[in-house]
C-alpha cells in the first residue's frame, strides 16, 4: 500500500470505530496517524523496512502493528472485522450535515435505521425529531440534506476526478497502436464536478487497447465492453480520500478523432447548436464526420471543424451554449487567461491562524511555483476556531514579515488580512489597524444561516467599507454537501462594482466561488477578479489553477485577473487603492 492508501484505511478504521460508539481519543488516533502517515518525509515501505516507524511521533505500538501490517500486506484483519460488522449504509449517512458518528449509531440502536433510505422515511414520518438530541430542527436538516444528496448524485470534485483520469489516460497514451488520446467530456471543459471520465483514443486496431484498459489496475469492476467502447469503474488513492468514478474508453479511426473528440467533450447543449449550424450548410455533424453523403469535410483536428463550420476556434471551457457560438461567428472568442499569467497570490494562511507552515515556509513555496509574491491573508480575532489574530499578533506578524523579507530573494510578501464580515456587516479590526495592511479580504465565516435579505446587506456594507480590497469566498457553498448561504449575488455584484471592490475566486476545489456564471456577469460589470488558492499549507498554493479554469470558464482574460498584474504594478494599485482611502 501506498501512504495515500494507508492513510485511508487509517482514517477509515477512525470512522468506524466512532460508529462503533468508541471514544473520540481512541478515533481521533486513528485521524491523526492518517495525516502523519500522509506527510512523512520519504519512502512509507523503506520506513517500514528499516524499523523507523517507531521514531514518529504519535504513533504508538498498535498503530505501528497495523501501518505495517497493511503496507506489507495490502489489508488488515482489524479493518475487515470492522468493515464486516457495521452497515455500509452507517457509513454513507456521515455525508449529511450535522450527522456525526454518535447521531448515527443512535438511529441505528434506537431505530433501527442503517440506510439513507430507511432514514428519510423516519424523518418523514416523524419518528426522528422524536429521539433524545434530536427535535423537529434537526430531522428538517436531515431531509434537506438527503434531498441535497440526491441532486448531487454520484459527481465527484474536479481536483479528485481530474487525477484519475490523467493516470488512465498516461497510461493509455503509452499502449502500442494509440495514435491520439485525450479526456473529453465535463473534465475536458473543466466543470466543478464530474459524473464520469470519457477517454477518447485513435488507433487502427481497438481490440488490444481495449483488453488493455480493462486491465489497468485502477480498474476494480467492468461494466461493458463492446467493440469500440469499455466501461469500466475505476478507483485511486488521493491525499487519503478513496475516489471512484465510472470510466468510458472509446476508440475511433484517426480520421474520426477530431469530430468524436469535438462530440464526446460536449456540453451536450454545445453540440446541438452545432449540429444546427452544420445543418444550415446543408451538412450532417456527428461523431464520425461532417458533410454530406456526396461531400466529406476533412478536418485534422478540431479547429478545422470550426472553421468548415466559419467560426474562429472555441476552447472546450466555453462550450456551454451561453454565447460562444455567437462570439466565435464575430470572431470575437477571448483570449483566455491561462495558469502561465498567474503572477502572484492573495488569500493564503500560516501558523499564525489556522495554516499549518510559517511565513518563511509559505513564501519559499510560492517562489518555488515561480510566482513573485505571497500575500498572507490569516484570520482575524472573532474567528478563534481559526485561531484568528488579535491586533497585537497582527503588529508581531508585520515584525516577522519584514525581518523575512530581509532574507528572502525572489519573492514579496504582502501584508494582508482576511477580515471577518461581521453580524451587523461591520469588520472585525479598527479602522486604524485595518490601514496597515496592504490589502484587505472580507469574508463570512459565521451565521450562515441568515435570510437572504440580512446577508446581502451585510456583505454589500461590508463592500462599502473604505479598506475592503477585495470580498472572499463569496457564497460558503462546500461543493456536493452544502448549498452555500442564501445571498443575493447579483446585488453583491452591482455593489463591488460600484465602489470598485475586487471578487476572488476561490480555488479550494471544495469551494469554487464565485461560480463561472457569476464571474461572466462579474466581468460584464468590469469587476476585476483575484484567483485565490487561499492556502493553508505550502501544497496548496498551487490549487489556483483550479481558479484558473474558473476563469477560462467566466470568459476571463490576462487583464481581468487582478494577480497576473507583475509585483510593480500590483502594489502600484494597493498603494492607489490606500491613498484614497486616507483622502475618504
Ligand atoms: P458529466 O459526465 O455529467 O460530468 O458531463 P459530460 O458533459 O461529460 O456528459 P456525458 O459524460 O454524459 O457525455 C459526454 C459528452 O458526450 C457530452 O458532453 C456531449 C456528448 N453527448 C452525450 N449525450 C449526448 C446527446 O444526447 N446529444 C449530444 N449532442 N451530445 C451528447
Ligand atoms: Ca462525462
Ligand atoms: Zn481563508
Amino acid at each position: 500500500m501506498t501512504k495515500d492508501e494507508v492513510a485511508a484505511a487509517l482514517d477509515e478504521m477512525g470512522t468506524l470505530l466512532a460508529l462503533k460508539g468508541e471514544n473520540a481519543f481512541r478515533c481521533n488516533a486513528y485521524h491523526n496517524a492518517a495525516r502523519t502517515v500522509q506527510q512523512l518525509d520519504g519512502d512509507l515501505k523503506q520506513i517500514v523496512a528499516d524499523g523507523k516507524l517507531s521514531e514518529v511521533r504519535g504513533i504508538g505500538d498498535t498503530l505501528q502493528e497495523k501501518i505495517t501490517t497493511l503496507v506489507k500486506t495490502g489489508q488488515h484483519k482489524f479493518l475487515n472485522e470492522l468493515r464486516a460488522s457495521i452497515p455500509e449504509g452507517l457509513v454513507q449517512m456521515l455525508r449529511l450535515p450535522g450527522m456525526g458518528p454518535k447521531k448515527v449509531k443512535a438511529l441505528h440502536d434506537t431505530l433501527g435505521i442503517d440506510t439513507i433510505d430507511k432514514l428519510k422515511a423516519a424523518c418523514e414520518s416523524g419518528a426522528v425529531a422524536s429521539q433524545k438530541g434530536f427535535g423537529a430542527k434537526t430531522q428538517q436538516k436531515i431531509l434537506e440534506g438527503i434531498a441535497f444528496l440526491g441532486t448531487v448524485g454520484n459527481r465527484v470534485r474536479i481536483d479528485l476526478a481530474l487525477p484519475l483520469g490523467r493516470a488512465l489516460l498516461e497510461q493509455i497514451k503509452a499502449m502500442p497502436g494509440v495514435i491520439r488520446a485525450e479526456l473529453c467530456g465535463s473534465l475536458r471543459r473543466r466543470r466543478e464536478t464530474a459524473k464520469d471520465i470519457d477517454i477518447l483514443v485513435s488507433s487502427a486496431n481497438a481490440q488490444p487497447i481495449m483488453d488493455a484498459f480493462v486491465a489497468l489496475p485502477e480498474v476494480v469492476q467492468l461494466v461493458g465492453q463492446g467493440p469500440t467502447k469499455s466501461s469500466i469503474v475505476a478507483t485511486m488513492h488521493l491525499d487519503g480520500t478513496k475516489v471512484t468514478l465510472n470510466a468510458d474508453l472509446r476508440v475511433v479511426t484517426d480520421e474520426q478523432f477530431p469530430f468524436a473528440l469535438h462530440y464526446f467533450t460536449g456540453s451536450k447543449e454545445h453540440n446541438i447548436r452545432l449540429r444546427q449550424r452544420a445543418i444550415d450548410h446543408g451538412w450532417l455533424l456527428n461523431e464520425y464526420g461532417l458533410g454530406s453523403e456526396t461531400h466529406r469535410v476533412p478536418a485534422k483536428d478540431e479547429a478545422d471543424i470550426f472553421k468548415a463550420l466559419g467560426l474562429e476556434y472555441i476552447p472546450p471551457e466555453l462550450r456551454e451554449d451561453t454565447g460562444e457560438v455567437e462570439a466565435a461567428e464575430a470572431k470575437k472568442i477571448p483570449a483566455l487567461v491561462a495558469e502561465s499569467d498567474i503572477r502572484g497570490v492573495f488569500h493564503n494562511h500560516t501558523t499564525y491562524s489556522d495554516g499549518t507552515a510559517s511565513l518563511e515556509e509559505m513564501a519559499l513555496a510560492t517562489k518555488a511555483l515561480g510566482l513573485e509574491y505571497f500575500g498572507v491573508a490569516d484570520h482575524s480575532q472573532s474567528l478563534t476556531i481559526a485561531r484568528g489574530l488579535p491586533p497585537n499578533v497582527v503588529r508581531k506578524q508585520w515584525a516577522e514579515i519584514d525581518r523575512v523579507h530581509a532574507k528572502l530573494q525572489g519573492v514579496t510578501i504582502i501584508k494582508g488580512t482576511e477580515v471577518d464580515i461581521l453580524e451587523d456587516g461591520s469588520l472585525d479590526y479598527d479602522d486604524e489597524l485595518l490601514a496597515g495592511f496592504d490589502y484587505v479580504v472580507a469574508s463570512v465565516h459565521s451565521l450562515f444561516g441568515m435570510p437572504e435579505e440580512e446577508m446581502t446587506a451585510r456583505v454589500c456594507k461590508a463592500l462599502a467599507h473604505p479598506a475592503v480590497t477585495m470580498l472572499g469566498h463569496s457564497t460558503g457553498r462546500l461543493l456536493l454537501k452544502r448549498d452555500g448561504y442564501k445571498i443575493n449575488l447579483d446585488a453583491v455584484l452591482k455593489c463591488a462594482a460600484e465602489h470598485g471592490k475586487m471578487i476572488e475566486i476561490n480555488a479550494q476545489p471544495s469551494r469554487l466561488d464565485l461560480d463561472w456564471v457569476h464571474v461572466k456577469r462579474a466581468k460584464a460589470m468590469g469587476i476585476p477578479i483575484v484567483i485565490n488558492p487561499d492556502a493553508h499549507s505550502p501544497g496548496e498554493l498551487d490549487l489556483f489553477r483550479y481558479g484558473v479554469d474558473v476563469a477560462r470558464r467566466g470568459w476571463l482574460t490576462k487583464d481581468d485577473v487582478f494577480n497576473t498584474r507583475s509585483l510593480k504594478d500590483v502594489m502600484k494599485e494597493l498603494h492607489r487603492r490606500k491613498g484614497q482611502r486616507a483622502k475618504a
